[in-house]
């Protein structure tokens, strides 16, 4: 699955720590990194961000509780406003993903977080060198931050990364792992 980034990717798994969370924070929370429009804060890790549970209910399209390859496909196609076929390492991104998690052909909802994030980071890497470059990360995490309830344009967020992030060619990669655990952070 070349196109699909690793689960475990060339993460540091240490240069997380630092930036993200910290453990139990205390009341109230603070940010986890800088971001307009408070699309970071401290949240229940358990329950996926609420743009996720809305995504899964917008494709559960026979309210079964549990989503279909199909449903996926259409539903990815929906989410990410893609006319027609879903890009080819969307696609192959998806379909390796459903077929680790979801054997038996139905995906469930608790697994469902961690597949939208994996497609997200397959679309959102669009030179496909599986790390998000900061004008990559930028379009994936304002994807998904809501609309704001009065109208108008999203707050394009602005990410604070660890030195770890930056690489020799003075650009930043960041590693699916962390853009997981960025959006797990979220409302
Ligand atoms: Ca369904
Ligand atoms: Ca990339």
């Amino acid at each position: 699955m070349p196109n699909c980034p690793p689960g475990s990717g060339p993460s540091k798994s240490s240069a997380m720590g630092s930036v993200f969370s910290s453990e139990a924070p205390p009341e109230p929370a603070p940010p986890l990194a800088q971001a307009e429009g408070r699309i970071v804060s401290a949240a229940n890790r358990a329950v996926p961000p609420a743009r996720v549970r809305d995504v899964f209910i917008m494709m559960d399209t026979d309210k079964d509780g549990a989503l279909s390859l199909e449903e996926l496909k259409v539903g990815f196609a929906k989410d990410l406003k893609i006319q027609g076929d879903l890009p080819k390492q969307v696609l192959a991104c998806l379909e390796t993903n459903f077929a680790a998690w979801a054997p038996d052909g139905l995906l469930k909802k608790e697994i469902f977080c961690r597949l939208y994030a994996e497609v997200l980071f397959a679309y959102f890497d669009e030179d496909k060198n599986g790390t998000l470059e900061l004008a990559e990360a930028q379009k994936a995490l304002t994807h998904l931050v809501k609309k704001p309830y009065w109208g108008g344009e999203k707050a394009t967020p602005t990410i604070a990364f660890p030195p770890e992030f930056m690489g020799k060619d003075g650009e930043v990669h960041v590693p699916f792992e962390s853009f997981f655990m960025y959006l797990t952070a979220m409302d």
